[in-house]
């Protein structure tokens, strides 16, 4: 059944899914409970740092480690996940020449997106931003993280299944790993260049996963600017019942 699967690196199965036969263990929950200060000091100082972050597409090339790269997987990587399969894989890529390969098929699409196949209702939201189809944030950045998405599973049997709310699963890691670079103070941005399918190539990843966000990441150019945004107020995001 795994004969065709060999040592491929890319489908090497979790330890937590091996044993699908076996019931899981519960332990303990490690739980803290603050004081009601505490508590309200903790809300608005964690609010206080993510308002803080913009993204931003002038990136300097000043060097970051793999170190804090990794972080900021492992933490993307507690993220909740349908049934925890954590249907993720995050690649990232620091060779220059990888990078420019990325960035040339990024942008050939892009100009296609932009001369040609975007909708004028479209264009209309996203001209205050100021996007182009040239990426140079995917050749400045000293990273570009690529995730993809895992539509399917090797089941312990050696067949194929499904995941489950990978979407879902896959947006809440991102959101994690954004806030893990902006907590370093290093600066991400969200590039979805669209048809995204040739980073399966480039990168060699197989048919089950779906390149879903490429996030450069380094610290902002000296000379980055952001758009002069405003957030919606609470009012118009909550509705209290
Ligand atoms: N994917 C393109 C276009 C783009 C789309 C949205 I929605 C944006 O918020 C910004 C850009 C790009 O990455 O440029």
């Amino acid at each position: 059944m795994f004969t065709n699967i060999g040592n491929d690196h890319r489908f090497i199965q979790p330890r937590s899914l091996m044993n699908d036969e076996e019931s899981q263990p519960f332990l303990p929950l490690q739980y803290e409970k603050f004081s009601k200060d505490i508590m309200k000091e903790k809300a608005s100082s964690f609010f206080s740092l993510m308002d803080n972050r913009r993204t931003t597409r002038h990136f300097s090339e000043e060097p970051v480690e793999r170190e804090l790269i990794e972080f900021a997987i492992k933490t993307a990587s507690t993220a909740p996940s349908g049934a925890h399969l954590q249907p993720w894989t995050f690649v990232a890529i620091n060779d220059q020449k990888l990078k420019s390969k990325i960035r040339d098929a990024a942008e050939i699409e892009e100009k296609k997106t932009y001369d040609e196949r975007m909708p004028e209702a479209w264009a209309e939201v996203i001209q205050p931003l100021g996007t182009d189809y040239v990426k140079t944030h995917l050749t400045s950045a000293p990273w570009v993280v690529v995730l993809f998405r895992q539509s399917k599973r090797l089941r312990i049997n050696g067949e194929w299944g499904p995941t489950y709310y990978s979407m879902e699963s896959c947006g809440i890691a991102a959101g994690l790993f954004i806030s893990a670079i902006h907590n370093m103070g290093l600066t991400t941005l969200t590039h979805t260049p669209s048809p995204m399918g040739f980073l399966r190539d480039l990168l060699d990843r197989p048919a089950h996963e779906h390149a879903m966000l490429v996030m450069p990441v380094g610290y902002p150019s000296e000379d980055a600017t952001v758009p002069d945004l405003i957030r919606k107020p609470l009012e118009d995001v909550a509705i209290f019942i």
